[in-house]
C-alpha cells in the first residue's frame, strides 16, 4: 500500500515499498483494526496505530484530490533517562475511529488512541478535514496530551517526524521555517503549499534532507537543531518539544497541517481526473 500511495525517491524506499507492497497483496483482506482509513469531501488519510501492522506504524497516507502528499509522519517520545521510541511502543490502550461531522460526510474522519503504561499516558487525537473537490485544499488537525501518572517527576521529550511528498513526488521540495512556530513546505514544481502550526512553539527543530532526521530517531536519538531552509530535494522535518512533567501534570501539544493547492494548476473535469493522476503516477513510477 505505501508503494502505491507514496512515492520513492531512493533504491532502499523503493525496495520498501515494494516488500509492503508484496506483504499487502499476501495479506489482501479487511484491514487490520489497527489501520484506520479516514476521509472528508476531496481527502483521505491512513494512521496505523500499531507497528504489528504490516505497514507500521504512522500516518501513513495523505491524500487529497487523489494525489498522495505524504510519505509518512508520526510522533516518538523519551521519558526519563530512556530511548527515543515510536509512541506506539509505549503499549496500545484504547482506540477509536469516529465521525465527527457526518451532516458533510459521514466517513470516519477522526481516529483517537491511547498509548502508556503505569507512568505515563499519551493521548493522541488527530482528525482530517477535506474541501471542495478540485480545490487541492485540506487540513489535519492533531492534540497530543502526555500526562504523568507516577509519583515523580518525569523529563519528556516528545518530536513529531513529518516527511511529505509533495505532488507524489518526492523531489522538488522545500520546506523552511516561518517563525517558532510554523513550518512551511513547498512543491516547486508548483502543485501545492503545506503549513504546519504547533503550540507552543518547538524547542528543537530540525530541517534536513531524508533520511537524515529518520536516522537519528530510528537510532534512538534526539533532534538536532538546523533551522536553515532545505531542498529542494526530498526534504523532511522534525520538531522537539523537551518538557519537565510533575506528578499528575500534563503537557498539552496542538498542532495543524493545512494543505492549499496552488491555484494556477489547472484542475480537470471530475470524470477524467482520476484516469489522468494515474497516468501520471505511473509516469512518476516509470521515471525513478
Ligand atoms: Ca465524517
Ligand atoms: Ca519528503
Ligand atoms: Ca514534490
Amino acid at each position: 500500500m505505501r508503494m502505491l500511495l507514496g512515492a520513492a525517491s531512493t533504491p532502499a524506499r523503493a525496495l520498501q515499498g515494494l516488500t509492503v507492497l508484496a506483504l499487502t497483496l499476501l495479506l489482501a483482506g479487511p484491514a487490520s483494526a489497527t489501520s484506520f482509513v479516514l476521509g472528508d469531501q476531496n481527502a483521505t488519510a491512513v494512521v496505523n496505530t500499531e507497528e504489528s501492522d504490516p505497514d507500521g506504524s504512522g500516518m501513513l497516507s495523505w491524500q487529497v484530490d487523489g494525489t498522495e502528499q505524504l510519505f509518512e509522519q508520526w510522533f516518538y517520545l523519551q521519558a526519563g533517562d530512556g530511548d527515543y521510541q515510536r509512541i506506539d511502543t509505549y503499549g496500545l490502550v484504547g482506540e477509536q475511529g469516529s465521525d465527527t461531522n457526518a451532516f458533510v460526510d459521514d466517513r470516519l474522519d477522526t481516529v483517537a488512541v491511547r498509548y502508556g503504561g503505569s507512568d505515563l499516558t499519551i493521548d493522541l487525537t488527530l482528525t482530517l478535514r477535506g474541501a471542495a473537490p478540485g480545490s487541492g485544499a485540506a487540513d489535519v488537525a492533531e492534540t497530543v496530551v502526555i500526562t504523568n501518572t507516577a509519583q515523580e517527576a518525569i523529563s519528556i521529550s516528545l518530536v513529531q517526524y513529518v516527511d511529505l511528498d509533495l505532488g507524489f513526488d518526492s523531489l522538488a521540495d522545500v520546506v523552511e521555517l516561518v517563525d517558532g512556530h510554523t513550518v512551511r513546505q513547498v512543491d516547486t514544481a508548483g502543485t501545492s503549499i503545506f503549513e504546519e502550526v504547533v503550540t507552543p512553539g518547538a524547542d528543537v527543530i530540525q530541517l534536513a534532507l531524508f533520511p537524515d532526521v529518520a536516522d537519528l530517531l530510528d537510532a534512538g536519538l534526539g533532534l538536532e537543531d538546523a533551522r536553515d531552509p532545505a531542498g529542494p530535494d526530498d526534504v523532511a522535518f522534525g520538531l522537539q518539544w523537551d518538557v519537565l512533567l510533575d506528578p499528575g501534570k500534563s503537557f498539552v501539544l496542538s498542532k495543524d497541517k493545512r494543505l492549499e493547492g496552488v491555484s494556477s494548476v489547472p484542475v480537470p473535469a471530475p470524470a477524467v481526473m482520476p484516469l489522468l493522476l494515474a497516468a501520471g503516477a505511473f509516469a512518476l513510477r516509470r521515471q525513478r
